[in-house]
């Protein structure tokens, strides 16, 4: 075989049969390179253990006969000997990896990409290039600050990583659920993270910015803020994953096939509409269910309601980098969506859950630099330091340079290349000649090219240094200096309430630190943003607000930021609670009439009473508001409610009439049923938008005006825009 081999080289190097020379003859040789790679592969099927019969085994297959250990005697201490003692603890001693030293909190989730027509006008990526083409994918969602335990409701940035598993390799957009970052250049990084951490010495607070480090950085740090504006408002405490959008946030470049290329920014827009929590839910939800969006995302999958979202892309120009007044290579801008339109390329639908946490959505491991032929870096110097990092970071959390093998890193299809050995090699390469060029492995693995095997290519056109005159220098462009006007921009585009919400995050945040240079420092960039803003925070903290500081103040708005200001497209899913009594014969058999008819809007509804009879879902002593989207008094139950309420052993004193009133106070819409409106005076809720009563016993007339409440989502605040909460 060996001998065979070398003859063939040989002759082939020698011209004696050029027949047999791959070298000399294209067809031949993409024949060869793509002759054993027909099927693709399929690593998380393959590698799937099924433990539903067999017996239990040692991890080299021997068979093991019981869960005691070996000893000296009955009572005797236990032998060195027992080797399958010894296996089996020291597996369970290494089943943790480095959680990741951000994002570390997270959960995913298996889909499908549909491209929804032929873009080679735009990119050679081979994932765009036909209408209906499906691509698999793996998403995921994650906090950023908090560690691997930490509450899914913290405030903060959500990661929102994107795995492709095209027909050309893996493609990852890693981005975040926020459009723009706190900073501009890759080496800050660390100093941001180190900041916004819990306090080293005593590891406090977790999964929070409320503390001196967070704040002392951002107000030194100003090109943080359009960020923090972003991350204090909504989008940092989401309603669920499936309620978030989704942005490459850097600029990225779309290659064709003729090698040109233009910039382009990723857009994933929710099919579920955008809605957030608010704030004082958001802390109560971290104690009640730590778990929240995690579980919210595994039940809407298992329930068949996998969430979609659309993916478009800005197109610009090159030479349009600079044209909108700011720079495209600055990841702190975003571009109004007025001044480049989202052009919309298919649809992301994920519609299975992960058969193993670790093995899929731990394990997985993204990268920026997972780029596929067609699409391309620019020279963001965010995104350039990001390349390094992730690659950088696997090494670290899987111990070596084999962790693409991983089942759910592995691309579908075959890899060839010269990479050997290393810490937990899966593969058995055959090919002894592991170097390019050679010729006693035929040349194979063979270079693809344009011509054959579709090679990867950088952009023929792209330039190294920006526009600048490439002399080595460690400075930012001027172009990147204005940190303040998209903060306003972004802050003139939410409605009242959400500015009102975000100023209250802030007094919130601040209210906790103790550095009074620090509060200062906050307030001077506030108020390059806004002197409204600084004097409305600055009246928390105690202080003077200063002066006004006009130079980047504007008027100007952009579609597409505020959340409450949008109808939710679909309410299936949200929850309702349907709150009742076991005490009145009625009241549960009008929370069945309830359960039965919002159920038909595809909504998931709990009955809630004293105790589990029949009909209840769930009890006083475990239901509350943060369980819900919306909340019902059923006829019967207003007994439970208010002051002059019977005491009740069953649950502690006071619950329903806490379950309404928070609800009612967190924006979520209520609602009674006949003489259940009595519940509400009982509990001080005022008849205002946001609160629907049904005279009657009509569950139809109900289901269909409150179905509008909730796809208004915070509806009394979204009704209530000059309310007195608002503008103080
Ligand atoms: Fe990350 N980031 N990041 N990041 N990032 C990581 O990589 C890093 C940045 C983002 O679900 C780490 O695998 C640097 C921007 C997501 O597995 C690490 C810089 C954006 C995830 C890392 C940034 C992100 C990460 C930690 C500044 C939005 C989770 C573990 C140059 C566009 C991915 C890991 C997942 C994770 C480094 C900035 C998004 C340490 C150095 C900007 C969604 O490598």
């Amino acid at each position: 075989m060996r001998a065979a081999q070398g003859l063939l080289t040989w002759s082939c190097l020698l011209g004696v049969s050029l027949a047999a020379c791959p070298f000399a003859d294209p067809a031949a040789l993409k024949a060869r390179a793509e002759g054993d790679d027909a099927g693709s592969v399929q690593p998380l099927t393959d590698a799937e253990v099924d433990d539903s019969k067999g017996y239990l085994t040692s991890d080299v297959g021997g068979p093991i006969e019981d869960q005691n250990s070996l000893k000296a005697g009955i009572r005797g201490s236990t032998l060195l000997e027992d080797f399958i003692f010894r296996q089996k603890i020291q597996h369970f001693d290494h089943e943790r990896v480095p959680e990741r030293a951000v994002h570390a909190r997270g959960a995913g989730a298996h889909g499908t990409f549909t491209s929804y027509g032929d873009f080679s006008n735009l990119t050679a990526a081979s994932f765009l290039n036909a209408k209906g083409k499906e691509t698999p994918v793996f998403v995921r969602f994650s906090t950023v600050a908090g560690s691997r335990g930490s509450a899914d409701t913290a405030r903060d940035v959500h990661g929102f990583a994107t795995r492709f598993y095209t027909d050309e390799g893996n493609f990852d957009i890693v981005g975040n659920n926020i459009p723009v970052f706190f900073i501009q250049d890759a080496i800050r990084f660390p100093d941001l993270i180190h900041s916004v951490k819990p306090n080293p010495s005593n590891e406090i607070p977790q999964s929070a910015t409320a503390h001196d480090s967070a704040w002392d950085f951002f107000s030194s740090q100003p090109s943080t803020m359009h960020t923090l504006f972003w991350a204090m408002a909504g989008s940092g405490i989401p309603r669920s994953y499936r309620h978030m959008d989704g942005f490459g946030v850097h600029t990225f470049r779309f290659v064709k096939e003729d090698g040109t290329s233009q910039l382009i920014k990723w857009h994933f827009k929710t099919k579920q509409g955008k809605a957030s929590l608010v704030w004082e839910e958001a802390q109560a939800l971290a104690g009640k269910n730590a778990d929240f969006h995690r579980q919210d995302l595994f039940d809407a999958i298992e329930s068949g309601n996998g969430p979609s979202w659309e993916l478009s892309v800005q197109v610009v120009d090159e030479d349009k980098a600079l044209a909108f007044g700011f720079d495209l290579l600055d990841p702190t801008k975003f571009i109004p969506e007025e001044l480049a339109p989202l052009q919309p390329l298919g649809i992301m639908t994920l519609n299975a859950n992960p058969t193993n946490y670790f093995a899929e959505t731990e394990q997985i491991s993204f990268q920026p630099g997972h780029i596929v032929r067609g699409i391309d870096f620019t020279e963001d110097p965010l995104l350039q330091g990001r390349v390094f990092s992730y690659l950088d970071t696997q090494l670290n959390r899987h111990g070596g340079p084999n962790f693409e093998q991983l089942p759910i890193n592995r691309p579908l299809i075959p890899i060839h290349n010269n990479n050997r050995d290393g810490a937990a090699q899966n593969l058995i390469h055959k090919n002894n000649y592991a170097y390019t060029p050679n010729t006693l492995n035929g040349g194979f693995p063979a270079q693809a090219n344009q011509t054959v095997g579709r090679g990867f290519f950088t952009a023929p056109g792209r330039t190294a240094n920006g526009g600048g005159n490439g002399g080595l220098t460690r400075e930012l462009s001027d172009t990147f200096d204005d940190h303040w006007s998209q903060a306003r921009l972004f802050y003139n585009s939410l409605t009242p309430v959400e500015q009102q919400f975000l100023i209250n995050a802030i007094r919130f945040e601040t209210s906790h630190l103790t550095s009074a240079t620090v509060k200062q420092n906050v307030l001077t960039q506030l108020n390059r943003i806004s002197n409204d803003i600084a004097k409305r925070v600055a009246v928390t903290l105690g202080m003077d607000a200063p002066a006004p500081d006009p130079t980047y103040y504007n008027d100007n708005v952009t579609a597409g930021i505020s959340i409450f200001n949008n109808t939710l497209p679909t309410i299936k899913t949200l929850r309702v609670g349907v709150l009742a009594s076991t005490a009145a014969a009625d009241s549960l058999s009008q929370a069945a009439a309830l359960k039965e008819r919002l159920t038909k809007d595809g909504l998931v509804v709990t009955v809630v009473a004293e105790s589990l009879a029949d009909g209840v879902d769930q009890t006083y002593s475990s239901a509350d508001a943060t369980g819900f989207d919306g909340i019902v008094v059923a006829k019967g139950a207003e007994g439970l409610f208010g002051a002059g309420a019977k005491a009740s052993p069953l649950y502690p004193a006071g619950r329903p009439g806490q379950i309404l009133l928070d609800g009612y106070r967190w924006g979520k819409p209520v609602g009674t049923m006949g003489s259940a409106l009595e519940a509400l005076n009982a509990t001080g809720v005022a008849t205002t938008p946001g609160v629907f009563s049904e005279e009657g016993d009509d569950v139809d007339a109900f289901a269909e005006s409150f179905g509008e409440g909730l796809a208004t989502f915070k509806v009394s605040f979204s009704l209530l825009v000059n309310s007195d909460r608002v503008g103080t």
